[in-house]
């Protein structure tokens, strides 16, 4: 249908022109001096877009519906939706005691307001810094998580203040130790927080990590050789829309300003069949609990997604060297506060990389071998949320797995220490002056499962000894283990934690289904090793906050809108009323067996701060697996072509395998032994220290 082509995917997220439209319909209902929070796609119903993917030319199409969130001048905040095929408001609701997401021009405000401010200058001056070098104060605006002393009918950020001497020092060596209270509906401070035992600004030399600061310390090592990456003939993937083929795979690569990227409709073409495998997927929530008691410390825990957005946050791939290879990007574009557009050029990249062996077996008997390298295609985004740098890769692999990516880096956020100042433990002294407290890095990723069709079922899977004992008739010699398959059949018993000491996985399965010579259901095993438990103690600010942090796996039936797990309206909720997944999970009787259900998983890890994270954090990766379990015949990846592969019976007739006998790009290869220089006794030979 030629007509369809210029019609935007159903879930695509919203184009410039509609984000347009959209504001321009807000302004004439409710006139010209908004401001505009959010405008977004509103992801189409599940059971009509369920229809019209089954049958695209005769089910009816979603319509394009525009989500809105729009601050008043006076403060007041109101959601709407907006039916853009119809250009008519659906929907308007004023809301009470809620605070929208904050976007990075109110955070942008923040720092010209606080330099002026003639009480953070006197702030300032305590510290040790004169009036005429306010312009060298900086702060990081946060979210105020929840202040009992304000609640949250005013809209706030606190303020985390840093001073560097010199444009390009890296601030984060030089706190300053109070925290003043912004209000950017105002555009003022209303209240700073200063601590009891003072600390000043502290003297000690910068130390950074750009070029200058690098030199001041030795300078740059010398001894790296150029990598070059290149695919002569393009890439392996083809990109309809944002609609991606790649190795069997097939899905549809949105982004919002909440969840940044989402991946929708994954399926995978199984010798000639599509099977679905997840309808939705992405990461919805984190959080970052600190873990210094002391006031107003305990205001830090940003649940980053919920009250800035991984979208809003993100990085144009464009300026840095993020990606390597042949790299295709997709841009991202949002509303401004004034109802504009703002674009985040290369807001995701996908690329492919070269992934080591994918499998290999050598006979020990007779010198034959297959080794198949295997190939990743890897789609990014990174987001910057003020000190911290997340680096979010969906790895997609040829065997059918998902791999979910996460680099930490970027720089602690840091608070500033006398000499001999105490960390009490709560963090760790990491340059002279610098506190970096203990915190958590929490995130949820929620799996909206279809594995060979919506109707799944969640399984726990432990390891565990047999019941009988040494000795007995069934266990004699006492070796005997198995899989324990635990049914998480409604949703109290699917809140759940992790064991290392069982090798926990939860398996999502389609009991409908089972394998052939298995008997097992079709299905996708999670994989996943760091899930530390929630720090904060079970009915503190956070655990009441960042419910989804309770468990490792709350596992819900599937109701169109339940996307984020601590509410829509994140910023300054008190955590007293139950919202998102505390809400959806509070009927533990509700069955999940063989239900439409959606998985949510909460992992990350507990940073203990050291020296060798600062002044600018080296990557810490996290890492878990989404694996396909009884739901192909067999092995899916035997028919990529080998790299080398020599039989019993080829390498008995002296034959040529298939593939390079063995390799001869590398100039550190041992040379073959008819060649001439074999026989050198100058050391060279096999050696790797002539590089040619
Ligand atoms: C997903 O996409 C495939 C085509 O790739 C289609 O056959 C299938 O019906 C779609 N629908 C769902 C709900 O996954
Ligand atoms: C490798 O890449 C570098 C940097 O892009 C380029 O200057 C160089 O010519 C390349 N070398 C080869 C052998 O392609
Ligand atoms: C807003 O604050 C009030 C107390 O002032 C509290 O009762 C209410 O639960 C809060 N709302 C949310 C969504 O947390
Ligand atoms: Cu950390």
């Amino acid at each position: 249908m030629p007509a369809d082509v210029r019609l935007p995917h159903p879930f695509d997220p919203l184009s410039k022109e509609e984000i347009e439209a959209a504001i321009a319909i807000i302004k004439k209902a409710h006139g010209d001096n908004l401001l505009f929070n959010v405008i977004s796609l509103q992801e189409p119903r599940k059971a009509q877009m369920t229809a019209w993917l089954e049958n695209p030319a005769s089910a009816l199409r979603p319509v394009r519906v525009a989500d809105v969130v729009v601050i008043c001048p006076d403060g007041k905040v109101c959601d709407g939706l907006v039916d853009l095929q119809k250009g008519t408001i659906t929907s308007w609701e004023e809301l009470d005691g809620l605070q929208p997401i904050i976007t990075v021009e109110e955070l942008q405000m923040a720092e010209h307001v606080v330099r002026k401010d003639p009480r953070v200058i006197e702030q300032c001056k305590i510290s040790g810094i004169a009036e005429e070098d306010m312009d060298k104060v900086y702060c990081d605006p946060w979210t105020i998580g929840y202040d009992e002393r304000w609640g949250n009918k005013t809209r706030l950020q606190q303020a985390l203040m840093y001073y560097r001497p010199d444009v390009d020092d890296c601030q984060y060596q030089y706190p300053l130790d109070f925290c003043p209270i912004f209000d950017p509906i105002r555009k003022e401070i209303i209240h700073i927080d200063i601590p009891k035992v003072r600390r000043p600004l502290s003297k000690v030399p910068a130390i950074n990590y750009h070029p200058a600061g690098v030199q001041k310390q030795g300078g740059f090592r010398s001894d790296l050789k150029p990598i070059n990456i290149t695919q002569p003939e393009g890439v392996s993937f083809k990109m309809t829309g944002r609609e991606i083929e790649w190795q069997n795979w097939k899905f549809h690569i949105g982004f919002n300003y909440r969840e940044g990227i989402v991946f929708n409709n994954i399926t995978f073409n199984d010798k000639g069949t599509e099977r679905p495998i997840f309808y939705r997927l992405s990461l919805v929530e984190m959080v970052v609990p600190y873990g210094n008691p002391e006031h107003p410390h305990q205001r830090k825990h940003a649940l980053d997604i919920g009250e800035y957005g991984a979208g809003y946050m993100t990085n144009s791939l464009s300026l840095g060297c993020d990606c390597k290879g042949a790299i295709f990007y997709l841009d991202a574009e949002f509303p401004t506060r004034a109802g504009g557009i703002r674009t985040i050029k290369n807001a995701i990249c996908i690329h492919e990389e070269d992934n080591g062996i994918l499998f290999k077996h050598s006979d020990f008997r007779d010198d034959s071998v297959i080794v198949t390298r295997a190939r990743k295609l890897i789609i990014q985004q990174i987001f910057t949320a003020a000190n911290y740098e997340y680096a979010i890769q969906w790895i997609f692999h040829q065997d059918g797995t998902i791999q979910p990516d996460i680099k930490l880096t970027g720089i602690l956020n840091t608070y500033s220490m006398n000499p001999d100042e105490d960390t009490n433990g709560w963090g760790t002294q990491v340059y002279p002056g610098v506190n970096a407290h203990n915190h958590q890095h929490l995130f949820c990723l929620r799996i909206d499962a279809n594995v060979d069709g919506p109707k799944n079922t969640i399984f726990a899977i432990d390891a565990v000894q047999a019941e009988a004992p040494v000795g007995s008739p069934g266990n004699y010699y006492g070796n005997a283990f198995y899989a324990q398959r635990t049914k998480l059949a409604t949703v109290g018993q699917a809140k759940t934690e992790y064991s290392s000491a069982t090798m926990r996985t939860w398996d999502i399965c389609n009991t409908n289904k089972l394998h052939p010579y298995s008997g097992k259901p079709s299905s996708y095993k999670l994989v996943s090793r760091e899930i530390p438990g929630l720090m904060p103690k079970p009915g503190s600010l956070v655990w009441k906050r960042a419910g989804f942090a309770r468990h490792a796996v709350h596992v819900t039936k599937y109701r169109d809108d339940e996307l984020w797990p601590a509410g829509r309206h994140v910023p300054q909720t008190s955590g007293e009323q139950e919202v998102g997944l505390l809400k959806w999970s509070a009927d533990e009787s509700e069955s999940i067996d063989n239900e439409d259900v959606v998985l949510w998983h909460t992992f990350g890890l507990t940073h203990f701060p050291a020296p060798e994270d600062f002044p600018v954090m080296p990557a810490e990766p996290i890492t878990l697996l989404l694996r396909p379990r009884h739901f192909f015949s067999n092995n899916p990846v035997m028919d990529v072509p080998p790299s080398y592969c020599i039989t019993p019976s080829q390498v008995a007739a002296k034959a040529q395998g298939v593939g390079p006998a063995f390799d001869k790009n590398s100039a550190y290869a041992k040379p073959e032994k008819t060649c001439g220089s074999c026989h050198g006794e100058n050391g060279t030979n096999g050696t790797t220290d002539g590089a040619h």
